[in-house]
């Protein structure tokens, strides 16, 4: 974790125990304080688990689907996942039979922007071999 997080949450934490230091000494009980440390501490260590929760969420994956459709020339198909996806020749067989057998198929999971940037390439090579191949995303749950 950056020395900058931890200053700001220790600034934060200071601001915070101003006003209600009596109300800690009192909620804590002990005349030596050291319950109200670990009390402390425990909030101290709260505070940065949620910190690094809230900064460190991680960008959503989208999946990239191809549709099947009767026109589309399997070896246009295979280029494309070879191409676009870097399959290999026989992974990229297999992805595009499953398409054909199954109405659609995965070809990679990727971020947003990627998986956006993906989707536009297969449709701009598809349209400009006039293929009606359709490419689509998917968020990953
Ligand atoms: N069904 C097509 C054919 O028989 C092949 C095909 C496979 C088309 C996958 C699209 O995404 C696709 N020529």
């Amino acid at each position: 974790m950056s020395s900058f997080l931890i200053s700001q949450i220790k600034c934060q934490r200071e601001e915070g125990s101003k006003g209600d230091k009596g109300g800690k000494e009192g909620k804590g009980g002990g005349k030596n304080g050291k319950i109200e440390n670990i009390e402390q501490e425990g909030d101290f260590a709260s505070d940065i688990a949620t910190k690094i929760k809230q900064r460190s969420k991680r960008p959503s994956l989208y999946k990239v689907i191809l549709l099947n459709d009767d026109y589309t020339p399997m070896e246009f198909v295979v280029y494309i996942l070879q191409e676009l996806f870097h399959k290999s020749h026989e992974e990229a067989v297999m992805i595009m039979l499953t398409v054909h057998n199954h109405g659609m198929g995965e070809c990679g999971v990727f971020p947003y922007e990627v998986a956006e940037a993906k989707v536009t390439q297969v449709m701009d090579l598809a349209k400009k071999d006039q293929h009606p191949l359709k490419c689509i995303m998917e968020k990953q749950y």
